[in-house]
């Protein structure tokens, strides 16, 4: 198992915690962390214990305050695109790993951390929790995907606003406008989520992954192809020994057993 610096991996059951922990800079990303999530989530991804994945920074004060402004200020074009290459990185295992993964934002998750957050597939949040895309303050734009997710999740008019003022909103307006999904109070987040990730865990691992698949590949195709795809996939679970188990754990009223298989 590879061991991290700045990022801590935990698997409890069938739930993979990743710890985004670089409180002393309010685990910002530089590109070292940004490479360690990567590994972190791949990992999760192989393990075959793991069926659902938490990713949540450490400390109670940031998930994730940003890309690392110390290190990108001296930037260079080609040094910058490496660390755009990194943070595509960790946007593209999220996109394509076959467990979901949720987001436990746990106090300030800035730019390069909200565009983190809104990576996974949903988000739960802290009432601590604060949310912005602030990089124009730095003369700078989103660049791990916010400009895309975030109109996509909240749709364009709100995107828009947060992008071009850089403001920071608390948990309950991220309630309101769909960033989040729920919002509990800070001592209670990673019980709530660790429940929510226990709960997908308890189902068919390989229906979980093919729905999760059909949302996330659906949303990038017309109605009709993405209602092919989720045909596909609706009939390959049917070559699964998770499909009869649960079936006939229904008929014959017992919890089902699934095996991922
Ligand atoms: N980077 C580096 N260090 C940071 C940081 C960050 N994003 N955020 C906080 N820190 C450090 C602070 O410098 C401070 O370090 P010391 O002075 O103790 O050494 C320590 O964390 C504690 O922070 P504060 O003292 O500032 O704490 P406060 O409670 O006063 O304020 C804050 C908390 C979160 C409001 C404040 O720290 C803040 O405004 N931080 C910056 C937030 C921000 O602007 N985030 C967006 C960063 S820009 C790209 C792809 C993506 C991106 C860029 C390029 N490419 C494709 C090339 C993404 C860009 C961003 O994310």
């Amino acid at each position: 198992m590879p061991s991290y610096e700045n990022v801590r991996y935990e698997v409890d059951g069938f739930i993979a915690t990743v710890t985004v922990a670089r409180e002393k800079a309010l685990n910002a990303l530089n590109r070292h962390t940004l490479n360690e999530i990567a590994w972190a989530l791949g990992e999760a991804d192989g393990d075959a214990r793991v069926r659902c994945v938490i990713l949540t920074g450490a400390g109670e004060k940031a998930f994730v305050a940003g890309a690392d402004i110390s290190e990108m200020v001296e930037q260079g074009a080609t040094e910058a695109r490496g660390f755009a290459r990194a943070g595509r990185a960790v946007g593209d295992v999220l996109e394509n790993m076959a467990k979901p993964v949720i987001a436990a934002v746990n106090g300030f998750a800035l730019g390069g951390g909200c565009e983190l957050a809104l990576a996974c597939d949903f988000i739960y949040a802290s009432d601590k929790a604060r949310f912005g895309q602030p990089e124009v303050n730095l003369g700078v734009i989103p660049g791990f995907g916010g400009t895309q997710r975030l109109p996509r999740r909240i749709g364009a008019g709100r995107a828009m606003e947060l992008v071009l003022t850089g403001d920071l909103i608390g948990a309950d307006e991220a309630l309101r406008i769909g960033l989040v999904n729920k919002v509990f109070p800070a001592a209670e987040l990673m019980t709530e989520a660790r429940k929510c990730a226990d709960k997908i865990a308890s189902k068919g691992p390989l229906a979980i992954s093919y729905a999760r698949r059909a949302v996330r590949k659906g949303a990038e195709l017309s109605l009709s192809a993405g209602n092919d795809l989720e045909a596909e996939l609706f009939a390959l679970l049917f070559a699964t020994s998770d499909q009869k188990e649960g079936m006939r754990a229904f008929l014959a009223k017992r919890s089902a057993n699934f095996e991922g298989k």
